[in-house]
């Protein structure tokens, strides 16, 4: 048995698609120009599409092994990608987002196709879909129109990787029922499940929560009647979600490619165990910060929020005894770091005197390899507001550190409290340019007469002014709008209008202690010419928003009107998991250009002399004359610190996108070149022998400013 080719069997990807993007028609008055907007399936876009083309091509032949069992078609990372100039600009950056998501989360990584023999190339084709497992010859998956989501591109990837749908498992009629009658006639073989000889659920119990899972209307031929129904009718709510990866979605995935580590993730603490996750007491210090138990009333923790008796526990700088300037600092463990930017977020509380203090530090590697060098980062100062508070701190750590927590005592005669800090997250990756926090979110959602809640107005990296509308109780459909628009700010003047392909992402923060876990609402749309006003002048709606937009007090700023979602999230999603945490609704947004991924496209070598096997070679050969012709361009590369390509234990920076190298200095020499190609000597010491010392020297890192890059 076991034939030995293994099919290029197209997974057609039935996944839930979010409406896309429309205007909200005048954010002051609440009214939407655009009602009645609703999830739609891929299977009906694809079909109006005409794309029966795989119809069929879905089941797997009997006798075939499968991908999931058969280590032949399990990736080696990174995997190479090639971005199709075909994918719409959102979609381009949508996938590099969901490669973040996989390298905080798992050990999967991702590189530019540099002639490899084996990648993934992304297209624009008809609908979402991906083969199943490496199949060793350059494969596409297609993110079609509509499907530029983040979870629906990790979906597909996970196909990719070598997954199945998870009502595919040989066990799934204990879980689920599938209504046959109620299926589309032909799409039947979508709801295939496979015998265990063909795929393994690597130990791991059936899970509704699955990225994995077909949503209940999918396939079906009345649009309110479901073809596929949990046994716990409680999960009829949560199959099919598309937030983000589930906690059982990463241990298969971890499990199948034998994760240890992931690349971006570096700690975190909940503070719930008395190992405090190996953070220490600073010893020259003239106190200790308390583990502390949250038992009384009104002063919870904020992992559990008071949800468990016993259990709930923080750490805590009293402030209302001692005397004022006392100091007690918390450090982390020594941390090793891979990129050169870090974010701090972790959650504070002030409940003392206001002139009590938080203080984030940083120590470093002083280049000897002793942790010593001290970096003063962020200044918090307590305030009257005894809330649990969410704060991100950047940290922009090169060599090996440690982080810091320092209390300071105000004036403990004005103090009935102090400082309490918990679950600490720190991770590789850049820290939200927005943070909107929302209050009583719960006591919102129940007030049908507050129709719109504008945010703040925040500025992007680039000096564009932004906010965000949310619409609690959208048409009561049991969702919330959540949408982007411009504000006018005080760099109108200078900015690039109308403000074009630039990529806004709202992100509904799932408040889960640990960040591997969190399920967080994400999703994003780039700005375009086409996104025209609804009242009929046909006038872009993201130029100059004092021209465009209506005048708000509540910023003192003009706000244009705001695109987005109607059914960004729905109530039921945002109160099973950590969304309201202490009743706070926490978004994030980015406005960033994301004009330089428009040319991504590399071509194809269809040589690869030496490291493939004859099958191998010819397939690659074929695929690559099926191919359509591409220009000649220059390969993207989406880190250019990604292979490191500074010399001499050079540190890379990202500078706009290009690679900037920081040399390496010493007593005796330094290096300098574009790519700290050449050694130097100090003149004044020139004289001195360099081999024996060279060993000895003590190496520090030197901000040598590099030719600015064209
Ligand atoms: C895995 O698949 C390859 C190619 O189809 C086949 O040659 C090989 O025998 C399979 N291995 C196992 C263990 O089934
Ligand atoms: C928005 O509402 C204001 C007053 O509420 C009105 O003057 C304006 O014409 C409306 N704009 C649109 C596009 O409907
Ligand atoms: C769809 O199902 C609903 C509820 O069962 C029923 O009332 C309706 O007639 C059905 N529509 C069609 C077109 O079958
Ligand atoms: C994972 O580890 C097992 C046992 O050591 C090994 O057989 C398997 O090949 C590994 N898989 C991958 C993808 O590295
Ligand atoms: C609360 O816990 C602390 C230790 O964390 C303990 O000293 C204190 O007595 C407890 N208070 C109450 C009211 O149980
Ligand atoms: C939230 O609700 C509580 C109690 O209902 C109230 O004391 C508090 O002021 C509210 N907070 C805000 C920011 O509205
Ligand atoms: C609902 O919201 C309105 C407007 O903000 C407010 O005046 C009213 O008191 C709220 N009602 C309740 C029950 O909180
Ligand atoms: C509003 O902004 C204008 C300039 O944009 C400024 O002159 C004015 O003082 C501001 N008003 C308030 C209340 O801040
Ligand atoms: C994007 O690339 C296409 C061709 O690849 C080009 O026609 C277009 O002008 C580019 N857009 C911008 C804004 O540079
Ligand atoms: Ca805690
Ligand atoms: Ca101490
Ligand atoms: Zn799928």
């Amino acid at each position: 048995m076991g034939s030995s080719i293994f099919p290029l069997c197209l997974m057609l990807l039935l996944c839930y698609v979010y409406g896309s993007p429309l205007p909200v028609g005048n954010h002051s008055s609440g009214a939407d120009a655009e009602a009645g907007e609703i999830f739609k399936d891929i299977p009906d876009i694809n079909l109006a599409a005409g794309q029966d083309l795989f119809q069929g091509d879905i089941m797997l032949p009997k006798d075939q092994r499968n991908a999931l069992r058969n280590e032949t078609y399990r990736w080696k990372f990174p995997v190479p990608y090639i971005l199709g100039d075909d994918l719409d600009l959102n979609a381009k950056a949508v996938i590099l987002q969901a490669f973040e998501m996989f390298r905080l989360k798992s050990c999967v990584d991702f590189k530019p196709y540099e002639g490899e023999s084996t990648y993934i190339i992304f297209r624009k084709e008809d609908g979402c879909w991906s083969m199943v497992g490496d199949q060793h010859t350059g494969q596409t998956l297609s993110i079609g129109e509509r499907c530029d989501y983040r979870a629906i591109v990790e979906h597909e990837i996970l196909h990719a990787l070598g997954f199945y749908h998870e009502q595919s498992r040989m066990d799934r009629d204990d879980y689920v029922t599938i209504w046959w009658d109620e299926i589309i006639q032909g799409r039947e073989h979508n709801f295939a499940k496979y015998d265990d000889s063909y795929i393994t659920d690597l130990n791991t119990p059936y899970d509704y929560e699955s990225l994995m899972h077909y949503a209940p209307f999918s396939f079906n031929k009345n649009a309110s009647v479901p073809t596929i129904t949990a046994k716990i009718p409680a999960f009829d709510d949560i199959i099919g979600q598309r937030l983000d990866f589930s906690a059982i979605d990463l241990e298969r995935l971890n499990r199948m490619y034998n994760c240890t580590s992931t690349h971006t993730f570096l700690d975190q603490c909940s503070f719930e165990f008395d190992n405090i996750c190996g953070m220490i007491q600073g010893t020259t210090d003239d106190l200790d910060w308390v583990h502390q138990l949250n038992n009384v009333t009104g002063q919870e923790d904020h992992t559990l929020s008071g949800s468990c008796r016993d259990a709930g526990y923080f750490m805590y700088f009293d402030t209302s005894s001692g005397t004022a300037d006392e100091v007690a600092v918390l450090e982390s463990r020594i941390l090793y770091p891979k990129r050169t930017q870090q974010c701090l977020q972790f959650f504070y509380r002030t409940t003392g005197s206001t002139s009590d203090k938080l203080i984030i530090w940083l120590k470093e590697d002083d280049g000897t390899g002793n942790v010593r060098k001290m970096r003063k980062i962020q200044t918090f100062q307590a305030d009257s507001d005894s809330n649990w508070k969410i704060a991100h701190v950047t940290l922009h750590a090169q060599k090996k550190f440690r982080y810091l927590f320092q209390g300071l005592k105000g004036n403990p005669s004005s103090s009935s409290g102090g400082i309490a800090i918990d679950d600490i997250t720190l991770t590789e990756t850049p820290c939200p340019t927005a943070v909107w926090v929302i209050p009583n979110f719960s006591k919102i959602l129940e007030n049908t007469s507050i129709s719109v809640i504008q945010s703040p107005r925040f500025y992007s990296p680039e000096g564009y002014g932004f906010g965000i509308t949310v619409i609690p109780n959208y048409n009561s459909a049991g969702y919330a709008r959540i949408a982007f628009h411009l504000c006018s700010g005080e760099n109108d003047a200078v900015l690039e209008w109308p403000a074009l392909n630039r990529q806004a992402t709202l992100t509904v923060l799932d408040q889960d202690p640990d960040v591997l876990k969190r399920m967080s609402s994400s999703k994003s749309f780039t700005t375009s010419k086409d996104h025209v006003s609804s009242d009929g002048s046909g006038a872009v709606i993201w130029d100059k928003p004092s021209i465009s937009g209506t005048f708000d007090e509540s910023c003192n700023c003009s706000r244009t009107v705001s695109w987005g979602w109607s059914n960004f999230i729905s109530h039921s999603e945002m109160r099973r998991r950590s969304f309201l945490k202490n009743d706070d609704l926490i978004i994030f947004a980015e406005f960033n250009d994301i004009i330089h991924l428009n040319n991504t496209e590399v071509p194809v070598e269809s040589v690869q002399p030496a490291l493939m096997g004859g099958l191998i070679l010819e397939r690659q050969k074929r695929a690559a004359q099926d191919m359509k012709p591409v220009q000649d361009q220059l390969p993207y590369l989406q880190d250019p610190c990604d292979p490191n390509p500074c010399q001499n234990d050079g540190v890379c920076v990202n500078v706009k996108g290009e690679a900037s190298c920081r040399c390496l200095s010493g007593q005796a020499f330094f290096f300098t070149g574009e790519r700290c190609e050449s050694r130097q000597v100090h003149g004044d010491i020139l004289g001195m022998t360099i081999g024996g010392i060279a060993g000895t020297i003590v190496l520090t890192i030197v901000l040598i400013s590099m030719m600015a890059r064209r």
